[in-house]
């Protein structure tokens, strides 16, 4: 809380010295998603446009084949992108959904991508399977403070992801956990959120903070539009209190102005979802996401722009 309150010149600066320790300032790492399986989630998470439970309009499709997925994930390497994530809209996978993502994550792998998935809540003994065919990363967020969960979501525990997350880790895998801002929580309930990720022992590799999608038919679709330099503030107390942590600007920067995607840089967010797509909803085109790196002088990290 108390970093969250300083002025903002004193926070920027703060994160502006944590990053320069840890990492090149104007390298910013691209992460290129693909929904592998698509709608008709149990869950009932109100942020999630791919709840069965919510009227969006979001269609189900089954799980990709294994030419489909390698050919996105060729197009992202050629785009520029170094790290593949798929996202599954599971509760949990099944065994047999298990057996069917593994080849798609060794696909990947071959093709020379770093690979991540996001497919919910891992049993004992699923997480070794997913590093055995060569997973790179997990993606499993806690999304917002333990007092703030059962406010959004109701079909599980915050004691559940922080159980996935321990598989995760003692498999050996690295872990990307961050969250989503702009669903009403308050500002302690942002400190809670960042306290939490900061305190697992070790922090996550990669964090990304996720500003609300407000998509038509779920239970947060009215939300007020969280205040931006909110936004810049949590992004910057998550860059100071995790140094070596890839902090990502995630989900919402097709609603974010330039000058905005901007300041969260300078602020210490070194990632992108980079893409066209996020998992159902929009994200900035790659020309104008690539003017943008132009402008700012920024290159993808380990390949030239
Ligand atoms: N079903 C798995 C799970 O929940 O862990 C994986 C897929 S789920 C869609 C991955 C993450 O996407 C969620 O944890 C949430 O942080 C993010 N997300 C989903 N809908 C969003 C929205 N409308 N705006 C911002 N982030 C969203
Ligand atoms: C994460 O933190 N954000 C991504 C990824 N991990 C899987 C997903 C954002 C989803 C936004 C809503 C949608 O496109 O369905
Ligand atoms: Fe299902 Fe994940 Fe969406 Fe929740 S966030 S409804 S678990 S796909």
């Amino acid at each position: 809380m108390a970093l969250l309150e300083l002025p903002l010149p004193e926070l920027m600066f703060r994160a502006q010295c944590v990053h320069r320790e840890h990492f090149d300032p104007n390298a910013l790492q691209l992460s290129t998603l693909l929904s592998i399986k698509t709608g008709g989630c149990p869950e009932d998470c109100g942020y999630c446009p791919q709840s069965v439970r919510h009227p969006t309009g979001v269609e189900d499709e089954p799980l990709l084949s294994l030419e489909e997925v390698a050919a996105a994930a060729q197009r992202a390497k050629d785009e520029g992108a170094t790290r593949f994530c798929m996202g599954a809209a599971w509760r949990s996978p099944k065994e047999r959904d298990l057996e069917r993502v593994l080849p798609l994550v060794a696909a990947v792998k071959e093709i020379g991508l770093e690979t991540c998935v996001t497919l919910g809540m891992l049993k004992e003994g699923q997480a070794e399977r997913l590093r055995d065919a060569g997973l790179d990363y997990y993606n499993h967020n806690l999304d917002t403070s333990p007092e703030f969960y059962g406010r959004i979501i109701t079909t599980r525990e915050y004691r559940d992801r922080l159980d996935t997350l321990g598989r995760i880790r003692a498999a050996g895998i690295r872990v990307c956990c961050g969250g989503i801002v702009g669903m009403g929580e308050s500002r302690r309930d942002r400190a809670a959120l960042i306290a939490q990720l900061a305190n697992l022992d070790p922090y996550p590799e990669s964090v990304p903070i996720n500003n609300l999608v407000r998509v038509a038919g779920t239970p947060l679709a009215d939300e007020q539009p969280l205040d931006e330099f909110e936004f810049v503030r949590t992004i910057a107390v998550a860059r100071v209190t995790m140094p070596r942590s890839y902090v990502r600007l995630s989900a919402g920067r097709e609603t974010m102005s330039d000058a905005l995607q901007a300041l969260c840089f300078l602020a210490g967010a070194n990632s992108i979802f980079y893409g066209e797509r996020l998992l159902t909803t929009g994200n900035p085109q790659t020309e104008k996401d690539r003017a943008l790196f132009e402008r700012l002088g920024l290159t993808a990290s380990g390949h030239a722009c």
